[in-house]
């Protein structure tokens, strides 16, 4: 990958999880270097400091489970503009959570950038949920459970959360590392068309082709890739800094195989780090972990190597 000009855009979004804690995530990504970590790479990085949610109030919602509506809501606004407005920058920009439900601003942003340069969106989802559940569906409430349905177009979010600024078909979206989901959701997932690439799938194909299928859609429409990057995509034995730790996740070669890949592929043009809550972490380790994996998603490799090699 060339030098990129690469903004960090701090999300300090708590209010879509169940307990607090995400809210210092931004500054421990900070905290363990991933700046440096960038520019050592050779890649430009400015870092805008913390984005802030817009006063919202939105009407009470029929389904009493859900919480902090109208934080979330503002999040979803703000969050909306400013990855439209790093995307129209030139920039590739890296938002730092912050909890999953940033995505219900950054896809549409950069979704709608990409509808003004006429390219399709794809969007890789790096998670062991598929967070696909609607306003309806909801049982815990917890609104960092519904940003793929919003930002597919599913019906049910407004007035409650801002129109997206575009959406991103769900044919557009493949998810890996998925072992949680609710039975609305494996409904909703299957009636949408949403490529799931479960933990089972990985154990039997290896992470490598579900990827490099994707990919290679990707390219064939010479699509712009947004990359969301949940902490509980690893395994909880090296990522334990999560909120909804799920065991059987990701290992730390198959998390680094997915960034080079993505990094090999050159089609990336932004990125969401989420849902790592500090208070949880084990002397930084998590934090360190996901440093080092946005590194090899921009160029960090052990070998210069010519060639895939498989
Ligand atoms: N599906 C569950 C719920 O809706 C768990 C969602 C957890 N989401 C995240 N992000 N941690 O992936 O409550
Ligand atoms: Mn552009
Ligand atoms: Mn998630
Ligand atoms: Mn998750």
């Amino acid at each position: 990958m060339d030098a990129r000009d690469c903004l960090l855009i701090g999300a300090p979004v708590q209010s879509g999880a169940s307990q607090p804690g995400c809210l210092m995530g931004p500054d421990a990504l900070r905290t363990a270097g991933l700046a440096e970590a960038l520019a050592d790479l050779g890649h430009r990085v400015t870092d805008l400091g913390n984005a802030a949610p817009v006063d919202m109030s939105p009407p009470a919602h029929r389904n009493d489970a859900i919480h902090d509506l109208g934080e979330t809501a503002g999040w979803c606004a703000s969050l909306q503009d400013r990855a439209r407005a790093a995307m129209a920058d030139g920039a590739l920009p890296v938002f730092l959570g912050g909890d999953h439900s940033l995505s219900l601003g950054t896809v549409p942003g950069v979704a709608a950038h990409a509808a003004s340069d006429g390219r399709p969106q794809f969007v890789l989802w790096l998670d062991a949920h598929p967070d696909f559940h609607t306003l309806d569906s909801t049982r815990s409430g917890n609104l960092h459970g519904t940003p793929v349905a919003y930002f597919t177009g599913q019906p049910g979010f407004q007035p409650w959360l801002p129109a997206p600024a575009a959406t991103v078909p769900a044919a557009h979206v493949a998810m890996l590392g998925i072992r949680s989901v609710d039975a609305a959701e494996q409904t909703g997932l299957r009636e949408a068309g949403v490529t799931v690439h479960d933990m089972r799938s990985i154990d039997e194909l290896g992470i490598i082709r579900p990827l490099t299928a994707f990919l290679d859609r990707v390219r064939a429409a010479d699509g712009a890739l947004h990359v969301s990057l949940d902490v509980d995509f690893l395994d909880p034995g090296i990522a334990p800094a999560v909120g909804t730790t799920v065991p059987g996740g990701a290992t730390f070669r198959e998390a680094h195989l997915v960034m080079e890949l993505l990094h090999d592929s050159g089609r990336v043009t932004s990125l969401d780090v989420v849902e790592l809550n500090p208070f949880l972490d084990e002397r930084g380790r998590t934090a360190a972990l996901m440093v080092d994996l946005v590194a090899s998603l921009m160029g960090k490799r052990v070998m210069d190597r010519m060639t895939r090699s498989y």
